[in-house]
């Protein structure tokens, strides 16, 4: 559906409108100082920024916004595997769904400063011949003083179903030297960058010091990044999300990444929040499973 005919469907006067961005579609959230938008390919959340606040959420200034093309930051949705597919090498990395069309279902000023957007993706045919399961997904996000996002995913296979799913959120930060992370004390991760070896996180705050890639395991609480530049917190609170991912490429390989870029890497941390490897998700046929992460923002005093 086109911008003109989203706005005109869904559109909220002084809140909520719809932009094209080359052949795409983006919702442009503005009510009481807060400001967010959503690309409706992959109900790709780009931008938050409560009243007063810097930019909570980080894309990449050499994101690309094209058909079939997986924004490089915002709120990627990945779902039904996380990274390679364990049982389909051919498979493309993170899934089907964070490059496909989401139809719009609702949009309202569901309280006072919030608004809130609820988008569906549905296979009733197989979308991917990696994984053949009929399904149907609801992303519901609202924005406002906190940013909500919820994935629920409705198994509609007569059988149980199994699926990885994270938010892979980029978090805007001042710069990487100046942050540290959170909530994952004493817990096991997969760390991607040393042969996927199983470690266990210390006691002290997590401050990266080159390319990190770590699947955390059974953190069911919340992490929290701590910018010291910035002098705030960013607070991840979570539900129905047994992994928490860790990762920042680097130098090396952030200057490989055509739409990341030399410079821009400092400025980001992905704090994402999932179930991955170990944390498997295994539905019941008819069930429903629901993933959720709360995003605050708070000053260090
Ligand atoms: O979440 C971390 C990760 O799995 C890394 O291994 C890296 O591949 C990152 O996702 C980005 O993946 P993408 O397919 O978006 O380039």
């Amino acid at each position: 559906m086109s911008a003109e005919k989203l706005a005109a469907e869904f559109g909220i006067r002084g809140a909520l409108d719809f932009v094209p961005v080359g052949d795409l579609v983006k919702a442009v959230v503005s009510l009481d100082g807060m400001q967010g938008e959503l690309f409706l390919q992959g109900a790709t959340v780009t931008h938050w920024q409560p009243k007063g606040e810097r930019p909570v959420i980080f894309t990449s200034p050499n994101a690309i916004f094209a058909p079939g093309t997986a924004v490089r930051g915002g709120i990627p949705i990945i779902f039904p595997w996380f990274g390679p597919n364990r049982r389909e090498p051919k498979a493309p990395q993170h899934g089907f769904v964070r490059a496909a069309p989401w139809q719009l279902e609702r949009a309202e000023t569901s309280r006072p400063g919030e608004v809130t957007l609820a988008l569906s993706i549905e296979a009733k045919e197989p979308m991917s011949p990696f994984w053949p399961e009929p399904f149907r997904a609801v992303y519901t996000v609202t924005f406002g003083p906190t940013l909500s996002v919820t994935l629920a995913v409705q198994n509609r296979a007569g059988h149980e179903i199994m699926f990885e799913e994270a938010l892979h959120t980029y978090f805007a930060v001042s710069d990487i030297a100046k942050v540290s992370v959170t909530g994952l004390a004493g817990t096991t991760y997969i760390d991607k960058v040393d042969g996927a070896q199983r470690k266990t996180q210390d006691t002290a705050p997590i401050k990266l010091t080159g390319e990190a890639d770590r699947v955390y395991l059974g953190t069911p609480r919340q992490a929290v990044i701590e910018d010291s530049e910035w002098r705030r917190r960013i607070v991840i609170e979570k539900d129905g999300a047994a992994s928490t991912i860790v990762w920042n490429p680097w130098t090396e390989k952030a200057a490989a990444m055509k739409d990341l870029g030399a410079d821009a890497w400092t400025g980001m941390i992905c704090v994402e929040t999932g179930n991955a490897a170990d944390n498997e998700v295994r539905l019941a046929a008819g069930g429903e499973h629901r993933l959720s992460t709360r995003v605050a923002v708070d000053a260090i005093k």
